[in-house]
């Protein structure tokens, strides 16, 4: 008896030795990517050693604050640092500490959020880093900037650096379904486990929110724009409070997207109307049903009368009259962002000038706690557009960006294209109304539909989650240069060395460039297969409404190609500001990445380059599909640096991207050839397969749909 049982007391040892030696090998061996930007891989060599100068670290909280949001911001700077050191810290709170947090500063002047941080002396008479916040949230935003800096290789005692958000509302906008699905996801189910919420909170939903903090994101829509009215029953109310409370010590505060037909659906009523007072009274109710669980519930997200969602226009109402109803119910408490992105099926106005239309004349007649939140293009994130028209048109209201993190018409989750670069084109871009779009959105904020899934790897692809951190980046600080954001984010996520640094940051900046080469080239735009949007579809031109086809957009023929836009066809160039409109309206002196955006123009016209527009385009096309050729060789050289399974995964994803990037250019201009019966440029290759093959081809499963 006592022999069998010290007989299974050894192997039990035996094993637990064996699993203790594989768990120290294997960090080093494979990484799935699950811990994102904030993997703080052990420091090295002389970063380290400035780092151990600091011996014995340790964390104190000098106003040890009660504070929820503090204990966050002082674990995570421990786990951080212990990370960064390899070895475990003497326990937090200690009077000796070397990083020295100070929560609460008290000024109503500056944003919430904002940091300083700098060498100085702390207790025991010792120099070491001080780090101020002005509330609770700005300590934590803080112990990230800080993380961050050290995670680089930074010099602990040269850090010096004051911080304060550009944007009060930076925030993630997540088209999921409460069934799981996501729209436009293309990196597995939704993170959101609303089956068994309240009861079961997965580890991911801290795991989500620190990364959110990390970046400073600071406010999350959890369900699809395109909504279920039952998210606002009150078993969900419970689910979400149930978040609330899980992200609250990460400064997130969340919003529901709110299905404006509620009333109707959910409520008992036979009408929606936003005049009709029982109505009001109906969302007056809600309101206070959700506060009640949720004292610092943000507010209601609406997509309404946009592409068969119900609205305040099926009552003969207006957007203003629908957005402040709901305003009046939150009021004093939170805010209703009134989405732009409408386009009637009914109407012939092109599709590029109809939110505008809509909009721009109730400009002045939202609430106060009403936002407008508007697409970074006028058409629908497309992989380069000019910037959105109302952007700067309406003084007297409150609008905010929204920007696609998700890659629904960028090659879903498998080409690498590195969005920074066009969200910086869009937010620099001058408005002609004395603000660029930052200027314009700063007071209000930046949301982003989200990538993130199931998939281990959260984004669906290792370079995906470059956006997502991108992103948050940008929303706190607009300024900040897609080369500096690839930097910070390559080398925290893969690798500190300078030589991956110096390959892969210049290839990320270019990726985004190399997909408007090979799918949309010189402002042609939304040629993607239908539905799914996976793949081209150039030759779609039968479907119901005229906007839903790629030939719509493409306006292509024997003659030409592009969409008069000027005042001799749709006139959108009309709803900018005269300056800006003055530097597209000239078809020879437009930037060429804009000309067929706005232009329709002959086969033969010429090109600022000496070519013809045909031998342009397909020379862009070439172009598209070498740099990512080029992109895979250069990843090829990054082995030494990057553990083998991300290696190996984003080795296979540009396979994916070299063959689908052929695909779009010979698919495209052997429909090109077909009208305009031209021949290729000298030594240029022929598509490889027929017209035919590539117009046969259908991805019914495509994911995202
Ligand atoms: O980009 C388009 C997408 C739809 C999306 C819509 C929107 C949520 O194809 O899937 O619906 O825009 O932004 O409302």
């Amino acid at each position: 008896m006592m022999r069998g049982r010290e007989l299974v007391n050894r192997i039990a040892a035996v094993c637990l030795t064996v699993l203790a030696a594989l768990s120290l090998a294997s960090p080093a061996q494979a990484e799935d990517g699950y811990d994102l930007w904030l993997r703080y891989a052990p420091l090295e060599g002389e970063a380290l050693e400035r780092l151990e100068a600091f011996d014995p670290v340790s964390v104190t909280n000098s106003g040890a604050y009660d504070d929820p949001i503090v204990r966050t911001a002082v674990e995570e700077l421990h786990r951080g640092l212990e990370q960064l050191l390899g070895r475990k810290l003497s326990p937090m709170g200690e009077e000796n500490g070397i990083v020295w947090l100070e929560c609460k500063f008290d000024d109503d002047e500056v944003p919430s959020g904002s940091f300083g941080i700098g060498s100085g002396d702390v207790p025991a008479n010792r120099e070491g880093i001080q780090l101020v916040g002005v509330d609770p949230v700005g300590c934590l935003y803080g112990v990230y900037a800080l993380l961050r800096e050290l995670s680089q290789g930074a010099d602990p005692f040269a850090i010096s650096t004051i911080s304060t958000p550009a944007m009060p509302l930076r925030m993630l906008n997540h088209w999921d379904n409460p069934d799981g699905h996501v729209e436009r996801g293309y990196a597995g189910r939704s993170i959101f486990d609303w089956w068994h919420l309240p009861e079961r909170l997965d580890q991911r939903m801290i795991d989500y929110a620190r990364a959110n903090a990390s970046i400073g994101i600071n406010a999350v829509a959890v369900n699809n724009v395109n909504a279920r009215a039952m998210m606002l029953e009150k078993r969900y109310i419970e689910k979400l409070a149930r978040l609330a409370d899980a992200w609250r010590p990460y400064g997130i505060r969340v919003f529901l997207s709110a299905r404006f037909s509620a009333p109707r659906d959910i409520g008992g009523l036979d009408t929606a109307d936003p005049l009709d007072p029982r109505v009001a009274a109906w969302w007056q109710a809600k309101a206070d049903e959700i506060y009640a669980a949720i004292p610092d519930f943000g507010g209601f997200l609406v997509k309404a009368n946009s592409e068969g969602q119900p609205g305040p226009q099926d009552y003969g109402r207006t957007h203003a009259d629908g957005a402040n109803m709901l305003a009046e119910a939150l009021r004093d408490r939170g805010t209703v962002i009134w989405r732009a992105f409408v386009y009637s099926a009914e109407d012939e106005t092109d599709r590029a000038k109809q939110a505008y239309e809509e909009f721009v004349p109730l400009d002045g007649q939202f609430a106060d706690n009403v936002i407008v939140q508007v697409k970074n293009g006028p058409i629908d994130f497309q992989p380069r557009e000019p910037f959105h028209p109302m952007f700067g048109a309406m003084p007297n209201t409150h609008l905010m960006l929204e920007a696609q993190i998700t890659k629904e018409y960028l090659g879903f989750a498998s080409h690498l294209a590195f969005l920074a670069p066009m969200w910086e084109e869009v937010l620099d871009a001058d408005t002609g109304h004395g603000a660029t779009v930052a200027e314009v959105v700063s007071p209000v904020g930046m949301a982003g539909v989200g990538n993130t899934g199931s998939d281990r790897n959260w984004s669906g692809s290792d370079f995906d989650q470059a956006n997502w951190y991108a992103f948050g980046r940008l929303a706190w600080d607009p300024t900040l240069s897609s080369e500096q954001i690839a930097r910070e984010w390559a080398a925290q996520t893969f690798s500190r060395e300078e030589p991956f640094l110096d390959a892969v940051v210049p290839m990320m900046l270019e990726s985004r460039e190399a997909v408007v080469d090979y799918m949309t080239p010189l402002g042609l735009a939304h040629l993607m297969a239908t539905g799914h949007h996976y793949g081209p579809g150039p030759w779609v031109c039968d479907l119901g409404r005229p906007e839903w086809n790629p030939c719509y957009y493409h306006r292509a023929d024997a003659e030409g190609i592009g969409f008069d836009r000027t005042v001799t066809g749709s006139d959108a160039l009309s709803q900018y500001a005269p300056q800006v409109a003055a530097e597209w309206e000239d078809v020879a002196t437009i930037d060429p990445a804009y000309l067929l955006w706005f232009h329709h123009v002959a086969w033969d016209h010429p090109m600022p380059t000496g070519r013809s527009l045909w031998a342009e385009l397909v020379h862009r096309y070439d172009r598209g599909v070498a740099k990512v050729d080029e992109m895979a060789e250069i990843w090829t050289g990054q082995q030494e640096f990057v553990d083998p399974q991300r290696f190996r995964a984003v080795t296979e994803n540009l396979a994916i991207q070299q063959a689908e990037a052929r695909w779009w250019r010979d698919a495209s201009i052997a429909y090109w050839l077909s009208l305009n019966g031209l021949d290729l440029p000298e030594g240029v290759q022929p598509p490889a397969e027929s017209l035919e093959y590539y117009r046969s081809l259908s991805f019914p499963e495509a994911p995202g749909n």
